[in-house]
């Protein structure tokens, strides 16, 4: 253990309090508010947070002496990156450990609304189920195309399982994969005509807000289905309400939304979706993992080693 505690300001205390192994001695400061963080702001030198909290701009202000954001999550949307740069503040992330947990959450939504497996639950627990009443057909995933918005490592991991389903896999990414075997689409229009399953796993943040909008979800279709583990953000929530409502397309799987914890009443009276509170990398052991390469990466700032997950920014 080195000598010399340090402080660190703890945004997402799920993770900070996890028994994760750490080779330098911390004093970890509970977040209330910017005022409470008091005469220890000046002290503290790294700060631990999570994609749904960030680290906003008045939060590094008031921070002078800040040297590493470690995030407890892949995405970095929340994080004031221009304040990052300025300061040279280093930022990492869980890049790695979530993405099968994550994958394995796109494919239990995709069977979730497919297969219909939590309204045909609902059907059991409510008697519906009699000699002369059937739960209606679902789709199979067999011979479906799905499209996978954003081939990362999380895209990739949900690509393998796909294939597992026997489902033909197509992707659109920013930029071409030539190592990948899957084709192609240049755009979100050209991907979501071409699918019957199209599953976002891309960043969030300004660059793709609301880039899933009413035309998109038109070139979807009726028959098509829209599953997303990515950011909320990336859809226009209300132009995906209207085509559940009006059946322009078949149904959605959601993990994220656009005002967590907040989920419009009009969703949750849909029939056609299947809605989780933001979990998919929730998992006991995923989530140990996460915290102990939080402070993996902490460890290795606090001793001039290279970082392990550094964000490149
Ligand atoms: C976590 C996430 O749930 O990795 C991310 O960006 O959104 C999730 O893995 C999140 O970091 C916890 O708030």
């Amino acid at each position: 253990m080195n000598a010399e505690p340090i402080d660190i300001l703890i945004l997402a205390p799920q993770f900070a309090h996890a028994q994760a192994p750490r080779t330098h001695e911390y004093i970890l400061h509970d977040y209330e508010s910017i005022e409470a963080i008091g005469a220890a702001a000046h002290r503290i030198r790294g700060l631990i947070t999570d994609g749904a909290r960030g680290a906003p701009r008045e939060l590094l202000e008031a921070l002078p002496n800040l040297e590493i954001i470690s995030v407890c999550g892949v995405g970095y949307d929340r994080i004031d990156l221009e304040t990052c740069r300025r300061r040279q503040i280093n930022v990492t992330t869980a890049r790695g450990v979530l993405s099968a947990d994550v994958a394995d959450m796109a494919l239990a939504l995709t069977l979730g609304v497919l297969r219909r497996v939590v309204a045909a639950d609902r059907f059991v627990r409510a008697g519906d189920w009699r000699p002369t009443h059937h739960f209606p057909l679902s789709t199979s995933l067999k011979g479906k195309r799905m499209g996978i918005v954003g081939m990362g490592d999380i895209g990739i991991e949900i690509a393998r399982r796909a294939q597992a389903f026997r489902m033909e896999v197509g992707y659109h990414n920013r930029r071409i994969k030539e190592d990948s075997p899957f084709s192609y689409h240049p755009d979100l229009i050209s991907i979501a005509r071409w699918s019957d399953v199209l599953v976002l796993c891309l960043p969030g943040g300004d660059a793709t807000r609301h880039v899933v909008n009413k035309d998109v979800l038109d070139a979807l279709g009726p028959d098509g289905f829209l599953i997303n583990v990515a950011r909320g953000s990336v859809i226009d929530e209300p132009a995906l309400i209207s085509a559940l409502q009006e059946r322009r397309i078949k149904g959605a799987g959601l993990d994220v939304f656009a005002d967590e914890p907040h989920v419009p009443p009009t969703l949750k009276s849909c029939d056609n979706v299947v809605l989780q509170p933001h979990i998919a990398s929730a998992t006991r052991e995923t989530r140990a993992e996460m915290a102990a390469l939080v402070f993996r990466n902490l460890d290795a700032q606090f001793a001039a080693r290279p970082l392990l997950t550094p964000l490149a920014f």
